[in-house]
């Protein structure tokens, strides 16, 4: 960084004395030399606000399934492959997202998460297909994703 910042301060100083003396003739040289410098340190700051655009939210569906009232807020949920659906426990209990019926998990169940409150879990459906999601604490929890 110190380097950088004696190197910044020596263009700095060259583009005064050019300006001083009004010339023109090598500006370009200087230019391109405080480009370079210039470069680094905003490799850096771009690495924050890219990481934070999150463009996989742009490119991939999402959906979003909240969990409340002992019921699934959705009863049959038509996605695209590939999209990525998020379970939200916005209730005052404790749930699962399983896949299964009236309570029971199915036999190999693709998702299987317990859920306290205000938590709450993605899961990326990329094969099409019929999924039944059901809660295995309250069997009267239900709902159907479509992938198609
Ligand atoms: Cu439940």
């Amino acid at each position: 960084m110190n380097r950088y910042r004696i190197l910044s301060a020596m263009v700095g100083g060259l583009v005064l004395i050019l300006a001083a003396c009004g010339g023109t003739v090598s500006s370009t040289t200087f230019a391109t030399v405080g480009a370079e410098i210039s470069d680094e340190p905003s490799q850096a700051e771009s690495a924050g606000p890219s990481e934070s655009a999150e463009p996989s939210e742009a490119a991939g569906d999402e959906a979003t399934v909240r969990l409340v009232q002992f019921e699934f807020d959705t009863e049959e949920l038509t996605i695209a492959a590939g999209t990525e659906v998020s379970f939200v426990n916005a209730d005052a209990a404790a749930h699962t997202v399983t896949e299964g019926s009236n309570g029971e998990a199915s036999d190999d169940p693709i998702i299987d998460e317990e859920l306290e409150q205000n938590k709450s879990t993605a899961f990326t459906f990329d094969e099409p297909g019929t999924y039944e999601i059901t809660c295995l604490f309250h069997a009267q929890m239900n709902m159907t994703i479509i992938v198609e």
